[in-house]
């Protein structure tokens, strides 16, 4: 299976959003149990409430979750998709 989640920093790093002297990061995890607007809910919340987190995009087809921010913590990420009951392949 590719990369997802393991490199996040350069996943997309030709990022066309250009807010000038911000530096925003891209993590992406998979979340394969992920399976309706509930799960993707309870994920959203949780990594919203993350320091420096700047948009959460979940795509339940894909069972992706791409986080935007600035500062981002893998770690921190990780328990926050946990915390909400699922788990980070
Ligand atoms: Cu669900």
């Amino acid at each position: 299976m590719p990369r997802l989640g393991s490199d996040p920093n350069n996943f997309w790093s030709n990022t066309p959003i250009g807010y000038t002297g911000r530096v925003s990061e891209t993590a992406v995890y998979s979340v394969p149990a992920m399976h309706c607007g509930h799960c993707e809910r309870a994920v959203r919340e949780e990594i919203s409430l993350l320091a420096g987190v700047e948009s959460v995009e979940v795509d339940l087809e894909t069972k992706l979750v791409t986080i935007t921010g600035e500062s981002l913590d893998d770690a921190a990420l990780r328990a926050a998709i946990e915390e909400a009951g699922y788990e980070a392949a």
